[in-house]
């Protein structure tokens, strides 16, 4: 048997929260209603967001993933971590409008990436913050990097190391679409939604980065955390952010339109 922590790691898409294509563009109302369904669901969970058109912008203005090339950039790294800092209070905002206890836990100050890759983490933090039965609320960020100078720690591998550590009950990546399909959805009229798959099934799916590249690796980023997730056996979810109460649904065990990738649970 293996054991899962009766808790959940989510993460808010930046496409869910933010209007990617508008530089700085809250949705709030969407926002709200995200907070109202984490706060009926009455669950112990850690929330991450992506930093959307708020952190993107910037980031790819400064070519903050490349890390330091010219000194124009450390002003660009600070900036951009003054937006991402900025979307986070009003994520933080929402959450206490609904009676949540969030509190901020900024990846810059707990963790350092080496050529991308987290090398030092300090997770205590988010234990001692669930203990006393706080939200703790992480985010996309841009971080020093022990190689490159500085990098971008994405909002999904925040998510991958804190279910290394948790081993939660699930993952849930909260998008804009309603979960994975065989190609793009935005663009192929063809594609065909999947509804339950194996790590060997995603192995085989070929997904396009949409039209607002990231500077973070969109979809097929979020697939190889995916992997790693399903190969610790911790199932996850995907779902549609901007339909009512499918976030509700699933923290709550209820039937709703999802993507459950199963975890594999290795036999000797
Ligand atoms: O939106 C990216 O995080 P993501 C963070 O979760 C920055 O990929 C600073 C662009």
């Amino acid at each position: 048997m293996i054991y899962r922590n009766p808790m959940f790691i989510v993460k808010l898409g930046g496409s869910v929260i933010t209007d990617k294509a508008k530089k700085c563009f809250f949705k709030q109302e969407v926002m709200d209603r995200l907070s109202l369904e984490i706060k009926k669901a009455g669950k112990k969970l850690i929330l991450i967001h992506g930093a959307g058109s708020f952190g993107h912008i910037p980031a790819k203005k400064y070519r903050l993933n490349q890390g330091y090339i010219d000194q124009n950039q450390i002003r660009g790294f600070s900036l951009t971590h003054i937006m991402v800092q900025e979307l986070n209070t009003m994520v933080l905002k929402s959450l206490q409008s609904q009676g949540l206890p969030a509190v901020s836990i900024p990846p810059h100050a707990i963790l350092k990436l080496s050529d991308r890759r987290p090398i030092k983490t300090d997770l205590h933090m988010f234990r001692s913050y669930l203990n006393k039965h706080f939200l703790p609320v992480t985010f996309g960020d841009v971080v020093l990097d022990e190689k490159l100078g500085f990098s971008i720690c994405s909002g999904d591998i925040l998510l991958q190391i804190l279910v290394e550590y948790f081993r939660p009950e699930k993952a849930v990546f909260v998008i804009d679409e309603d979960g994975l399909y065989s190609s793009n959805p935005k663009i192929d009229k063809n594609a065909v939604f999947i509804e339950n798959a194996g790590i060997k099934d995603l192995k085989n799916l070929t997904t396009i980065l949409d039209s607002h590249a990231d500077v973070t690796q969109g979809m097929s980023g979020k697939i190889e955390v995916i992997k790693k997730i399903a190969s610790l056996g911790v199932d996850t979810v995907l779902l549609n952010g901007n339909k009512n109460n499918r976030l509700y649904n699933i923290l709550t065990g209820k039937n709703t339109k999802h993507t459950l990738i199963h975890g594999r649970i290795k036999t000797v």
